[in-house]
């Protein structure tokens, strides 16, 4: 059995284990295994044979002993007996109806025991044939949201978010890296350009090993990367699969004298490379993946940096983000192209959730990891009420903690000051949480990361002594209009973010002036996720945006961009409206854990597909005191 098919099991088996409403742990440790098991370079078979040393599966991280035994006994007899049992229950298919709406783990299992419906088809036929409304807590309106939701399902289930897409490239990456003589691998395409989805991953590959007369074992290296579940297409210098997921992957080996062209080519987008051709043409020059060329005598005037290419076509440097054909190629005539905002200039998160209501982290930890990240401020912005699942906060628990985390801040203040002492004399302090910051001095961004993309290089070393952690909330906006807490408790918070989490189904007018009244509220200092689209699972509510952002102009309260991939809210095209419009604009990760605060790479990458600078954006202001004359001004 290949790693594919076992990595397929482990997950299955995840999935089974979810709908049977298993431990969120146990779970996730059947999905960390089946991702080990498709990171191996080797096939994970051969570690189970009689002869082979018990120790090497316990080697591989992410799986222990009991997830040992499950590999030997599904390599030994292709199942395992955690997998049959749940079988006799329930079928693998089941994991697809997962993703639709509101199709929870409860819900799967109880149309399954009542119908024996366990896949998409079937369940579009048995809501379609009325089936469903017998079913308790599922009327006409659940029936009629699935059926569209199935059919938004197989719009978009060929397209995968970025951030899949970018974790996918870099564990391709390493495995390519591993064949000597490759030096550098960038992806190419939609996700170098940083759409929020991608169709498929272009990979491109150079290095002394990819020279024409020598390529070929290298090719065969790609070609049999233990991830690749079906072989699509081996030839000289390209080798294209898919993975376990269907993700398409096509990787290209380039010798270094073409790179670039390859890399302006394969990056596109399409149109963009039509007008740039066309540019060259008019200039007796022909453009291809290969080289920039003299027509007349075939001469190479540019080819190994795509740096080198637009120069010649007497055009600025024009990065991946905007290479949309969306006036770009002007801009960089008149050299008028905007200088994009990059990660080192985000100074401070305003949207994070902790232990409090749905996140996972306290407040320490959470400044402690955006410390770590070079922050030099962060605000605490938990839930409200009205998300009762999330154990949001009433008014007396909203006080108490902001309570909590002026306590948690001034604590901070006190260790950092201390910090600086230690600093100065150059003596590692003893105080453990102090080792702690001592040691994040050495920071980066994301070390996990194979990957590098424009814009979110890594940072320089700092740690800002004057962190400030700033007492917020992120406040329901109800059906009306009004905020779930008192006027009087959001009057003690510095960051108000309204935002709006339910009844997404009003009608255009009734949502519109259902948030423009959240916005007259005095308290409101950010509208979080303004259109509450989910990246391929969820469409915006209907809202008329443009009257939003008009009326958040003028009144001073800043539009969030949400940075989790999963949000990206708003997106490009309302960034460059909510500029337009003069709006104050902040880009916020909404971490629910520490290591979600990572995510603000994503949003990087939106703001700058938005053409936006450093000065578009107020959490780039450096300090807490800074930030603070950008917001609207407390009532
Ligand atoms: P995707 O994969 O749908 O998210 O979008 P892309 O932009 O990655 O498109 P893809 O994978 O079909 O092609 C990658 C790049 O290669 C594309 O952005 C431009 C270039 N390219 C591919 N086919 C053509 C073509 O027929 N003409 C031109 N000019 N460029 C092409
Ligand atoms: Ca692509
Ligand atoms: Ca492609
Ligand atoms: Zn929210």
């Amino acid at each position: 059995m290949d790693n594919i098919s076992i990595a397929r099991l482990l997950d299955e088996t995840a999935a089974l284990l979810e709908i049977d409403a298993a431990d969120t742990f146990r779970i996730r440790s059947y999905r960390r295994a089946a991702e080990a098991v498709e990171q191996q370079t080797t096939q994970v078979a051969t570690l189970v044979t009689p002869d082979s040393d018990p120790k090497a599966l316990l080697a591989i991280p992410g799986i222990g002993k009991g997830m040992a035994a499950n590999i030997v006994a599904l390599v030994a007899t292709g199942t395992m007996p955690l997998r049959e049992e749940l079988l006799t229950k329930y079928k693998p298919t089941m994991l697809e109806l997962l993703r639709l709406p509101g199709m929870g783990p409860k819900t799967v299992a109880l149309i399954w025991s009542a119908l024996q419906v366990a896949d998409i088809d079937a369940l579009e036929e048995a809501a379609k044939a009325g089936h469903l409304n017998k079913l308790p807590r599922m009327g006409e309106k659940f029936t009629t949201k699935l059926l569209k939701g199935i059919e938004d399902h197989r719009k978009n289930s060929s397209r995968f978010r970025i951030d899949q897409a970018m974790d996918h490239a870099d564990r391709i990456s390493t495995l390519i890296r591993a064949f000597p003589g490759i030096d550098e691998i960038t992806p190419a395409g939609s996700l170098r350009r940083g759409r929020e989805t991608v169709g498929d991953l272009d990979l491109l590959v150079t290095g002394p090993a990819c020279e024409a007369n020598i390529v070929a074992a290298a090719i065969e290296h790609v070609a049999s990367l233990p991830l690749i579940d079906k072989l699509i297409a081996k030839g000289q210098n390209k080798v294209s699969f898919t993975l376990r997921n269907n993700l398409q992957v096509d990787v290209r080996l380039l010798p270094r004298a073409s790179y670039g062209a390859a890399l302006q080519y394969f990056t596109g987008s399409k149109m963009h490379n039509v007008a740039l051709r066309q540019r060259a043409i008019k200039r007796g020059l022909t453009l291809n993946e290969y080289a920039l060329l003299r027509v007349e005598d075939n001469t190479i005037v540019a080819a190994a940096t795509e740096a080198d290419i637009y120069r010649a076509l007497d055009l600025d440097y024009i990065p991946p983000e905007l290479r949309e054909n969306s006036g770009e190629l002007e801009a960089a005539v008149n050299h008028t192209l905007p200088t994009l905002i990059t990660l080192a200039d985000i100074r401070g998160d305003l949207h994070m959730h902790t232990d409090a209501t749905d996140g996972r982290d306290t407040i320490l930890q959470m400044a402690e990891a955006a410390l770590a990240r070079g922050l030099s401020y962060i605000a605490i912005t938990d839930h409200s009420k009205n998300l009762a699942m999330t154990n949001g906060l009433d008014d007396t628990r909203a006080l108490a903690h902001i309570k909590r985390i002026r306590e948690v801040d001034a604590e901070l203040q006190q260790n950092l000051s201390e910090l600086a002492d230690a600093l100065m004399k150059d003596i590692p302090p003893a105080n453990p949480r102090l080792s702690i910051l001592w040691n994040s001095l050495s920071f980066r961004p994301d070390p996990e990361r194979a990957t590098r993309v424009e814009g979110v290089a890594e940072k320089p070393a700092s740690l800002p002594l004057n962190f400030r952690i700033l007492p917020g909330i992120e406040v329901d906006i109800l059906a009306d209009g009004t905020l779930d807490l008192d006027d009087s408790t959001l009057a003690q918070m510095d960051i108000v973010i309204a935002s709006v989490h339910s009844l997404f189904n009003q009608p255009v007018e009734e949502m519109t002036s259902r948030v423009l009244r959240a916005l007259e509220n005095p308290h409101t200092r950010i509208l979080g996720h303004p259109t509450g689209r989910k990246v391929l699972s969820r469409e915006p509510y209907a809202i008329h945006i443009d009257q939003i952002l008009k009326r958040a102009a003028e009144l001073g309260v800043a539009v969030e961009h949400n940075a989790s991939p999963a949000r990206s809210d708003l997106n490009d095209l309302h960034l460059r409206l909510a500029k337009q419009h003069g709006c104050k604009i902040t880009v916020n990760t909404d971490a629910h854990s520490t290591e979600e605060l990572n995510q603000i790479r994503y949003g990087i990458t939106q703001l700058r597909r938005a053409w936006l600078t450093k000065e578009d954006l107020i959490n780039t202001q450096p300090t807490a005191e800074a930030l603070r004359t950008q917001l609207r001004p407390k009532p």
